[in-house]
């Protein structure tokens, strides 16, 4: 069976495509910092699609962490054949001058540094297999809007990444992809807004916003392809959002 490991499972876009992939036969290494969720999570998996599950539980902010898994992972899951790069986050909707520091350093070392370590320590399982990276951008890494200014610049590194990557690893076989979603309804808005769950629900209110299985399915459209087909990326935004930070509301869309 394929194996692909996906970061940030716990929740969202990852969950969705745990379950998708899984579906599709392969066993999975799912990660988050949630233990508690995870190993939930690795039961609904093996119950619902018979297939097995190895745990990552790990801040992928934590180089040390992240290579000492890759070291001490067993024979049996080092045949990896999909990566997805997803785990990260956006914290706080402010101006550079209102901005918080910290905010800045949790997203440049999730969305950045995180997704830099993981794939660090997967290129050489990959070059066994010839595998492929998804790795999940944002329309934010396109286009900026207001107050999105670090998140932004964050996802446009993820953007100037997925292409290096691709240049870089080409001759290793290697399919490197990116997804870059516009509006998902997510826990994404609540983790941003710090847990204000009215603020973040009204994200999402007057159109219909993507959901977390139509990322999902693009990723499981990208990884079907035959081998000589690399999907470069995928843009997919709701109909209501024709640009970054433009949300058509009300009108029926
Ligand atoms: P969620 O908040 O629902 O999920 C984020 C996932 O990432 C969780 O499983 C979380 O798990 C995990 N995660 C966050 N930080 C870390 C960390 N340091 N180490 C390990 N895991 C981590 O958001 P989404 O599903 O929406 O976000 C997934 C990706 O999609 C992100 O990269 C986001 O930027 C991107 N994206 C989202 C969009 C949206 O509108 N929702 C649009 C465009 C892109 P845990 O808390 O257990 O660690
Ligand atoms: C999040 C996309 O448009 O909600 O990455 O900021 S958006």
């Amino acid at each position: 069976m394929p194996i692909a490991l996906i970061t940030g499972t716990t929740s969202g876009i990852g969950e969705a495509t745990a379950h998708l992939l899984a579906a599709q036969g392969y066993n999975l290494i799912i990660n988050g910092r949630r233990l508690d969720k995870l190993e939930v999570q690795a039961a609904e998996l093996g119950d619902k699609y018979g297939i097995s599950t190895h745990l990552m539980h790990l801040d992928v902010r934590d180089a040390d962490a992240v290579n000492d898994f890759f070291t001490s992972l067993p024979e049996a899951w080092q045949n990896i054949d999909v990566v997805v790069n997803n785990a990260g986050l956006a914290a706080g909707l402010d101006n550079i001058e209102n901005g918080s520091i910290d905010d800045w350093n949790r997203m440049i070392d999730t969305n950045i540094k995180g997704l830099l370590y993981v794939t660090k320590s997967a290129i050489p399982l990959l070059k066994q297999t010839k595998g492929h990276i998804i790795n999940v951008g944002s329309i934010a890494g396109k286009e900026v809007y207001p107050n999105g200014n670090v998140y932004c610049g964050t996802k446009h590194m993820v953007d100037a990444l997925n292409k290096a990557m691709r240049r870089e690893l080409a001759e290793a076989g290697i399919r490197v992809s990116a997804v870059h979603p516009g509006a998902v309804e997510t826990e994404f808005s609540l983790v941003r807004l710090e847990g204000d769950t009215v603020k973040a629900a009204s994200v999402y209110e007057g159109f219909e916003n993507l959901i977390a299985q139509d990322i999902a399915d693009a990723i499981g459209y990208i990884i079907s392809r035959p081998k000589n087909v690399n999907i470069n990326e995928l843009i997919i935004m709701p109909t209501a959002q024709p640009a970054a930070g433009v949300i058509l509301r009300n009108q029926g869309l």
